[in-house]
Parts: C-alpha cells; structure tokens; sequence
C-alpha cells in the first residue's frame, strides 16, 4: 500500500477502524482522491488555456482507485487500467507531476514520451501496462499477462536472461501470488474483447481482477441501451469460479471491503474476481463532450449529490477523523504541490522531430543484421545416407520443436494446435493427436506439455490479445491463425495493439509475439474463405515485422528468426506451398536463421526482373524457364521472402541491371503489396527504365470456388509468361 507518512494532520484521532482501515488510512485515501480531482482541475483550465491538448477526468471514480491501490501492490501485481484510473496511479504512487508531462506531451513522460494522450497510464516501474484508447483491448491482454504470471511461477527457469536472443534484454519479474487488475467502463462491457475475457479467466481460474466501473453511460448511450436489462452483474452472474461483488463505488470504505475480499480471492489462486462499482461522471465524458445535451439538469444534480469527494469529507468530519481545519490543511497542502508539479511540467522539454522512429523497432536487437545470418549444417541421412529433402511443413514443425527445446519461453496456443485437449486419451494411447488443421504443431503438446501447447477458444482476438498480455511478461508466445481469412477478429489487437505497445509506451515496455498464419489460395476448391491473402494490410502498420517465406528452407531460417528476435511478427505461410514439391530441403539445423529484409535472388538474369514472393515464385519460376526457351529471354527472379522490412536493395540492383521490372503477387491488384514496390520503383529507379513497371495479380475479386473460376482469378504462370513477353518486347 502506498501511504505517505510525512504529514502530521491535525485532529486525526487514534483507534477505530473502518473495514480495516485505520484512521490515517482513510485520510491518506481522501488525500489521494483529493489529489485526483484537483490534477483533472488544473488540467481542464490548462486546457482552456491551450496548454495542453486533451483531457479525460477521474471524476467521480475516484474510491475505486484508492480501494484498489490499498489492496494490490505496486511494481508486484499488473495492472491494466483504463483512463479514468487517476485515484489507482495515484495511489500506486504514480505523481501528479509525471501525469501533467503527459498532459503537456513532454519528451520526459514516463508514459509515453509525448506519444500518447493524457491519462492513458504507462508506469513500467509500477507494473501498470501501457493502455491506448480503443474500449475493451486491454482485457485479453490483461488475462495474457495473467498467464504469465502462473507460467513463470510453474517454470522458473524460464524467467531467466539467456545471452543471444531477446530474452537478454528482457527482465522477466513474477510472484507466485500475483494478480492482475483490468478496469473498463460499463459501456465497454458490450466489446466482444470483453466477454472472451470472462470466459478465459473463468475456465482458466486465473487470478485476474475485472472492475467496472459504472457511470451509466457511455460518452452518451446510457447502460439500459448497452446492456441488457442494464445491469453488467446480472448478465455474468453465471460465469463458473468467479468472486462477484457489486458495490457503491463513491463510497471509499464499503468498496475497499469489495477490493479487499476480491484481492483474496484472487491472490488465494481461487479464481477471478469481479468487482462492479456504481460511480458517478460530474465532467461529462471529456473535455470534448457536453452532457447537458443528453442529461438534463435534475439527473446530474442527483448524480451530484453522490460526489465521493464531498462524501468523503463529510465522513471524515462525523466520524472526527478530520475537523475542517484539517480538511483545509490537507487540501491547501495538495494545491501547493500539485501548482510545483504543474509550473515544472509547463517547463519540461518536447520531445525533439528526430526522435518519431525511436522504438518502432526494438533499440537492441535488429533482426537484419548479420548475427541473424547463418549457414545450414544438415546432418547426414539415417546410414550416413543423403539427408532426405522436407517440406515446409515438416521444416516449420522441426524449427518449432527445437525453439521450444531451447527456449521454455516458448508457448503455443491457437485453434486446434495442441495434440489433444483430453490429456487422458494421449496418456492412454488411444489416438495420435491431431496437432493443427495442417498439423504443424504436431506433436509439440505431446513432447512439450499442456502448459507449453494448448488450444485455444474459437476466438482470434483472444488469441492475439493473450499473446499480446504474454509477451508483453517476457514469455515467447508463438501463436496460430488457423486461416489468414479469419484473422479480422484480431484486427484490432493486430493494428492497435501488439505493434505498438513498444512504441506508444516509449520503450516502457515491448511485446515480442509470434503470430502465425496459414496463408493463401491455389487450393481448387478453398473458394472465398480459404484463399485469402492480404499482407498488404499488415505490412501497413508500423511496428509489425511481416514474413512471407516460399520455401522450406526459408521457413525454417525465417521463423528462427521470428522466434529469436525482439519484435512482434506475423509469420505467413502459404497453405499450397507446405506439401509442395517445389522448395524443399533437408533439415537446416537448430541455429540455421536467416536475417530479416533480405531478398534472394531464385534465378540471376539480365533481360527483366520479376518481383515476387510467396506461392508466385514457382509459377513466376516456371514462367521465366518458358520464356527463356522459346525467346531466349533472362528474366531475373527475386524472392522478397520478408516482406516489412524487405529489401529495396536487391529490387534497385536488379532493375539497374535489366531496366524492366514486372512485381507479382497473388493478392488483388488494385491497392495490393505490389502497389507500393511499382510506386517506389517508379519514383526512385525512372531514370533506369526501358519500360513502364508492370504488376501481375489477382483480379480484384475474392478467389471462387469453381477451380475455372479460381484458375481465372488467380495469376497463373502463364500471365506472368504474357506479361514478361510483353515487356520485354516493349
Ligand atoms: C473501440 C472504441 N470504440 C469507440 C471509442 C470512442 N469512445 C471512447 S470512450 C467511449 C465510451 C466509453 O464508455 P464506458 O465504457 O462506459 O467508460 P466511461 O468513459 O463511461 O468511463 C467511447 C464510445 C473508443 N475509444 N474505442
Ligand atoms: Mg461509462
């Protein structure tokens, strides 16, 4: 528990105690929600005063705060709170002073630099998490942290700094004991985010804190239209393993007794708790809304008279605990401290033009570089024979498994990914195990336990938001999309979250998952939901690594690499090459990696360069083969193979050599990868052209059932034949 001791307060008077807290307790309670509502007051007039930018209050939720932060411990337990959290950061010793460097968006902010808006807490030294802005998407990641935390007390070991990978960057922390807070707003209760929440942490027994904290509404939807019946309690009174507890949240006393039962519920291993806490919202929603379009006068008078500062106060002075002269002491004490920290955050620094890209990327380990380029050693074939050549698959499975041997940070979950969720019938002998639709964790579970490869729900933003909490702990989670067509649930923690928990907490914390995804068409038959690509998408968002291996030797030296290297990855596998005849190779070896952003050259040439990667590279192969034999036409093939960050280099030699470049690709043409090579090349390489830039893809449809249909709608090799022929003779 966070208390200052420094202060003598008259009229304090010893003895009685309120639910266990003792009477300086509840002063330093009223101090820090005091001091709560006064930084929103400043900041709202610094506002006004075009000082700042935004503002987002507490007000009204202050109790939660302290009852929360005097039942958890800072820098102990994690806490994924949202913006209302003032009273919590407070009172989990978080300073009004490194609040207003957000709200000014000084260089100096601990929470992110002047990266993100004010009150969207990042305290690394206090275990609060970064939080970013989009309702509910700190929920999954709070229960992956929650994991996390069992998975490292179950394996010590693996808390450990290994020299070589990322994980001697990363201080990995636990307690056997730990729990994790995740507050959201009662409106927020209806993301889907929030209930795959629920469900986790309810299956799971996690020791994981759900506050709500309910105003009525949210922005200006009020909780009857969000929630059905307007109650959240009721809706998840069935949910198994929880300790529920709905509570007047402006009272501090009554909620601390909440806090304090659910924080031993959780903190026993129990199970979750869920804590529901009736608050009021005296500022509107921000600084932006004004809620006497939507409220009217009677309701916020009511609402008024539930205010948990001036009931607070009035109980502290009937109950003696301060007389007004205390009162006036304690508040004339705040206002002097708090008018230090907002004249020294008025005078802090900005953070310099030149520091935007800082921490985009990990600062420690970079993933192009040499020390992720190594040489395949391949063992001989049973009787000293000649290794036999594998598929991508087979490649992938073996890479996996050898992580998993060497790192126990290593965890993998995903739809389907673990042999078999029934323990007993692999212990038995019953089955094989099933190991993924494509059986690429196949026999991990088996090999490396249930709590290092298990199934997931039916839930890709659970997944990804899981992984996200997790790595976010130092854990490796290398993660599984069953079909890169049904990764849009996880949109969100792809683009708002995962890439960027480095960058808007300002190197505060990082979040090195591995996401897998079984990617791509060519099926006959895969039709509109088995054939998608799209990595245009993801190569979009800053801060996401994105691979796009076309053979099995690259699969294997690419995830390596994915696995061993310091930022988030979605790793792309095409589903037509992981059995293919084409690309495949011996076992590479345990350390056999191979750098990010680095292209390889399938075939030299000097007529034209094909661009490409992915399930083109064999038809573009086959193409060039062609074109060569009846129009003795070199093509130069490149295989970009990494597709964020990828190597502009080799395309720039390579067109200065041929002076024609055609970029393919299987996804849609129209705003697809390809786009952005042809305009890069365009823009930076005109002067080296004999020909305009062409790009071959997939017509601007989704990828039909009917193999007609899909072979039409597909770039096949002999479009890449036409369109080489075409340039060429241009
Ligand atoms: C996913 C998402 N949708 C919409 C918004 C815009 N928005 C910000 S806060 C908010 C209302 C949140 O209400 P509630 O969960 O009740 O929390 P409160 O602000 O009332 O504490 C909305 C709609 C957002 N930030 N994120
Ligand atoms: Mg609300």
């Amino acid at each position: 528990m966070a208390t200052k001791t420094d202060s003598k307060i008259a009229g304090v008077a010893e003895g009685k105690t309120y639910e266990g807290l003792s009477r300086e307790q509840l002063v330093e309670a009223y101090r820090i929600m005091y001091t709560s509502r006064r930084v929103d007051d400043r900041e709202i007039l610094l506002k006004r005063q075009q000082k700042i930018f935004f503002q987002i209050s507490g007000a009204g939720h202050e109790a939660i705060g302290v009852a929360a932060s005097f039942t958890l411990k800072p820098a102990y337990d994690w806490f994924y709170p949202y913006y209302r959290d003032r009273a919590l950061c407070l009172g989990l010793g978080a300073t009004p002073y490194e609040m207003l460097l957000e709200a000014v968006g000084a260089a100096d902010d601990p929470n992110s630099g002047g990266r993100q808006m004010p009150s969207h807490w990042s305290f690394p030294k206090l275990n609060v998490v970064t939080q970013s802005s989009p309702t509910g998407s700190q929920v999954l990641q709070a229960v992956g942290c929650a994991e996390a935390g069992r998975y490292f007390a179950a394996h010590p070991d693996a808390a450990k700094r290994v020299p070589g990978d990322y994980r001697e960057f990363k201080d990995v922390t636990f307690h056997g004991d730990e729990v994790t807070y995740v507050s959201l707003g009662d409106g927020t209760t209806s993301e889907g985010e929030f209930w795959e929440g629920l469900n986790t942490a309810s299956n799971r027994k996690l020791p994981l804190l759900f506050v709500i904290q309910d105003n009525e509404y949210a922005i200006s939807v009020p909780v009857e239209v969000q929630t059905a019946g307007g109650n959240i309690s009721r809706l998840v009174a069935g949910f198994p393993n929880f300790h529920f507890e709905e509570v007047d949240g402006t009272d501090p006393v009554a909620t601390y007794a909440a806090f304090r039962r659910s924080v031993a519920y959780c903190r026993a291993g129990d199970g979750p708790a869920f804590v529901h806490a009736h608050v009021i919202r005296p500022y509107s929603h921000s600084l932006s809304d004004d809620e006497r379009l939507y409220r009217p006068e009677t309701e916020r008078q009511q609402e008024a008279a539930r205010d948990p500062i001036t009931r607070m106060q009035m109980f502290l002075i009937r109950e003696g605990i301060l007389d007004e002269k205390g009162i006036n002491q304690l508040e004339k004490q705040v206002e002097e401290e708090l008018q230090i920290a907002v004249d020294q955050a008025l005078d802090a620094a900005f953070p310099t033009p030149e520091t935007v890209m800082r921490y985009v990327y990990s600062p420690v380990v970079d993933p192009m570089s040499s020390a992720f380029e190594t040489e395949p050693v391949v063992a001989a074939g049973s009787d000293g024979k000649k290794p036999v050549p594998k598929t991508m698959a087979d490649l992938i499975n073996s890479t996996l498994r050898d992580e998993m041997k060497r790192d126990e940070r290593i965890v993998m979950f995903g739809e389907d990914v673990a042999d078999c969720s029934r323990e007993q019938y692999l212990q038995e002998k019953l089955i094989k195990g099933k190991g993924g639709v494509f059986k690429l964790t196949s026999g991990l579970q088996m090999e490396f336990g249930s709590d290092r490869v298990f199934n997931s729900p039916l839930a890709e933003a659970n997944i990804v938001g899981r992984a996200t909490g997790m790595a976010t702990r130092g854990l490796k989670p290398v993660v599984e999309i069953q079909f890169f067509d049904y990764i849009w649930p996880a949109m969100m923690q792809l683009r708002n979250e995962l890439p960027l928990i480095r960058w808007r907490s300002n190197n505060g914390y990082s979040s090195p998952a591995v996401v897998r995804v079984a990617i791509g068409g060519y099926l006959t038959g895969g039709a509109i939901y088995h054939s998608q690509c799209g990595e245009s998408i993801f190569t979009h968002i800053p801060g996401l690594r994105v691979v796009f291996p076309s053979n099995a030797l690259d699969a294997a030296g690419l995830l390596r690499t994915s696995i061993r290297c310091d930022d988030p990855v979605l790793f792309l596998e095409h589903k037509r090459l992981y059995r293919e005849t084409f690309g495949r190779a011996p076992y590479p070896g345990p350390n056999y990696m191979v750098p990010f952003g680095k292209a390889k050259v399938v075939q030299a040439g000097t007529d034209l360069s094909v661009i490409t990667y992915g399930a083109v590279v064999p038809r573009a192969l086959q193409a060039a083969q062609r074109i060569e034999r009846e129009h003795g036409v070199k093509v130069e093939l490149i295989d970009l193979r990494c597709l964020s960050p990828f190597d502009w280099e080799a395309i720039a030699e390579s067109v200065r050599k041929t002076n024609r470049v055609i970029v393919a690709y299987e996804d849609s043409l129209s705003w697809g990868y390809g786009a952005e090579i042809a305009a890069r090349i365009a823009d930076e390489l005109f002067d080296e052209l004999d020909a305009p830039v062409r790009r071959v893809a997939a017509k601007d449809v989704f990828v039909a059932y009917q193999p007609i249909l899909e072979d039409v709608i597909l770039p096949q090799a002999n479009d890449l034949f036409r369109a080489m022929k075409e340039l060429a003779e241009y």
